[in-house]
């Protein structure tokens, strides 16, 4: 009897090496990822030409792409199931992205909400590169033939952008690129700034209080969330009107596993002290397994370089199919 071996549905995310990794990052991307790299042939990337949209230090960026790749690994991604690798290395995603813009109308792009936050926070360097940023992104998800994105919420706009200059490519010119879905996770899709819970925690942030790094020691952790910003209402509830105490719920949840209502009968009569505390034990458990094993990982150059080459190699691999195909159907000999 002839068995079917259905083909497992592609994944692919990214992350921007321009700062220290946030909670935010993990539990709104990366955890979920971990969770999902046995259902899905994965490739997660380390989107450096994204990051250089902003100013970097040269030798910094080199230092926390590294970085950014031993914490993909630390987090519990295997690099040999998944394919794991620094965009720069794949010269496929900016060829991509170049044809891709002459698929994308200025309007478009005049209405991301990513651009103009981050063209009002970078006032004297508002670069293209920064303007065409989703156009380098729908270029990373469709040179993969990508199925699922898994992304935080924040993304929403830039994937449906990607859809879009999807289904015009394919309009226009036939069937070329799969269309993919974008997946969220149940809780912590926008882990909020603990200093301003109405605006999201950001790695790019000025202020160190506002964001938990995934590598800040125990000690600092349990302090940053003792300073943590709440209200005067005294009571713990999950609504907006208590955007701090919510954003609380949504880390212990996270890192517990447990639904809101089982993390609020748990706090029913307690104080925020008492729930600050039971965050802080929660993250700085979740975060120490990984943080080791992330020192461990950084101490082995060698090994890294190693699993950077050789997945950027498969990475090219499967692009190139995708980018044979479309320039045939652009028009270029090929
Ligand atoms: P930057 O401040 O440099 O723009 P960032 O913290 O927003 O960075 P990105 O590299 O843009 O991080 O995002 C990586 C992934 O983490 C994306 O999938 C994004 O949606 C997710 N993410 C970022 N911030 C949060 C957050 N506060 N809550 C949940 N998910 C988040
Ligand atoms: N724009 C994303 C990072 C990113 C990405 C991607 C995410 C670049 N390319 C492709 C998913 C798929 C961000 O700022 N978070």
């Amino acid at each position: 009897m002839s068995e079917t071996v259905e083909k497992k549905k592609r994944i692919f995310s990214g992350i921007q090496p321009s700062g220290n990794i946030t909670i935010g990052n993990y539990y709104g991307a990366l955890k979920n990822w971990t969770q999902m790299q046995d259902e899905y042939e994965s490739i997660y990337c380390v989107v450096d030409l994204h990051a250089i949209t902003v100013r970097q230090e040269p030798a910094k960026l080199r230092n926390k792409t590294r970085e950014l790749v031993a914490l993909y690994i630390a987090t519990g991604l295997d690099p040999v199931k998944n394919i794991i690798y620094p965009q720069s290395h794949v010269r496929q995603h900016a060829e991509l992205a170049w044809i891709l813009g002459c698929f994308t109308y200025m309007g478009e792009l005049n209405r991301m909400t990513q651009f103009k936050d981050k063209s009002a926070k970078n006032e004297s360097n508002i670069n293209a590169g920064l303007y065409t940023y989703p156009v380098l992104m729908a270029a990373d998800i469709l040179l993969f033939q990508t199925d699922v994105v898994p992304i935080g919420a924040d993304q929403k706009q830039h994937l449906e952008l990607a859809r879009d200059i999807a289904q015009r490519f394919n309009h226009t010119l036939s069937d070329t690129f799969t269309i993919p879905e974008p997946y969220f996770g149940k809780v912590g899709a926008r882990i909020m700034s603990l200093q301003d819970p109405t605006s999201k925690m950001s790695k790019s942030d000025a202020n160190p209080n506002a964001t938990l790094s995934l590598l800040d020691e125990p000690n600092i952790l349990t302090n940053k969330i003792k300073r943590a910003v709440t209200d005067s209402v005294g009571v713990i509830n999950y609504t907006n009107e208590q955007p701090g105490v919510k954003n609380l719920l949504d880390l212990y949840c996270c890192g517990t596993g447990d639904s809101i209502e089982e993390a609020l009968a748990f706090f029913e009569g307690k104080n925020y002290g008492q729930l600050k505390a039971s965050v802080a034990e929660v993250t700085v458990n979740e975060l120490k397994p990984i943080q080791d094993e992330f020192h461990r990982l950084m101490k082995d150059k060698k090994y890294l370089d190693d699993i950077i080459h050789t997945n950027s190699e498969r990475a090219s691999f499967l692009a190139e199919k995708t980018l044979r195909k479309v320039k045939k159907k652009v028009g270029f000999i090929v």
